[in-house]
């Protein structure tokens, strides 16, 4: 749904099950994004046949973080494959990051949802920020688990450029603290794909933040 400010993270391996989980969410998001296990799980031919059976954009979260060439070699494929945004962690350096944004579209990591973020990624931030002002990405990743931090990041953020927040539902965050701290989309995965009716679960999410 165009207007939809919810990504799903179908982390799931099974080919059918995804695809069943897709279809019947769809209405209720803007996006669906694959990671590792559903990608070892079922092939990367699995971009191209969500994007066939919902019609929404694909995120690819790979996550990479790897040299230039490197980063460039994956992501080529993937974009074959249909997808709509690579995530790509931003400590690797700008050329790293570049290479992927010469591509395609792209997401950013300056900050994650988990505690051990707090170790290593959190202190850089403000560079990560940085690099994203400079080089201008669709979005950045900030933790929806700490709504303080998602306040931070828009605050330094150039406006245009899309804050999205992971960490809702399971891992303990709000959708709509993240979303009244500024984030433009949240990601849910275990909170819908686990559930009974993960239809009526991305249903409810999809109004307890207002459409
Ligand atoms: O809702 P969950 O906890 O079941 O799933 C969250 C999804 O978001 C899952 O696919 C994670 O890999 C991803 N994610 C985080 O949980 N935390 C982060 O800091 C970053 C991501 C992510 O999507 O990075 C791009």
């Amino acid at each position: 749904m165009g207007n939809s400010r919810l990504i799903l993270a179908l982390d799931v391996y099974e080919l059918k099950k995804a695809l069943e989980i897709a279809e019947s969410t769809a209405e209720y998001l803007w996006a669906v994004k694959v990671n590792w296990p559903l990608i070892i799980g079922s092939g990367l031919e699995i971009i191209t046949e969500l994007k066939e059976r919902t019609g929404l954009p694909v995120i690819a979260d790979l996550k990479l973080a790897d040299i230039p060439n490197t980063n460039r070699l994956i992501a080529s494929k993937v974009f074959e494959a249909g997808a709509d945004y690579i995530i790509a962690h931003g400590f690797v350096g700008r050329d790293s990051v570049k290479a992927v944004m010469e591509l395609g579209k792209t997401i950013i990591v300056v900050e994650m949802s988990h505690p051990g973020a707090e170790e290593f990624i959190q202190p850089v931030t403000d560079r990560l920020i940085e690099l994203a002002n400079e080089l201008g990405p669709f979005g950045v990743i900030a933790p929806a688990t700490r709504p303080e931090r998602v306040r931070y990041t828009r605050s330094k953020l150039m406006p245009g450029i899309k804050v999205i927040t992971p960490g809702v539902g399971v891992q303990g965050g709000s959708a709509r603290e993240a979303l009244n701290a500024g984030a433009d989309y949240i990601i849910v995965g275990r909170a819908i794909y686990e559930s009974e009716n993960p239809g009526k679960a991305a249903k409810r999410i999809y109004e307890e933040i207002g459409g």
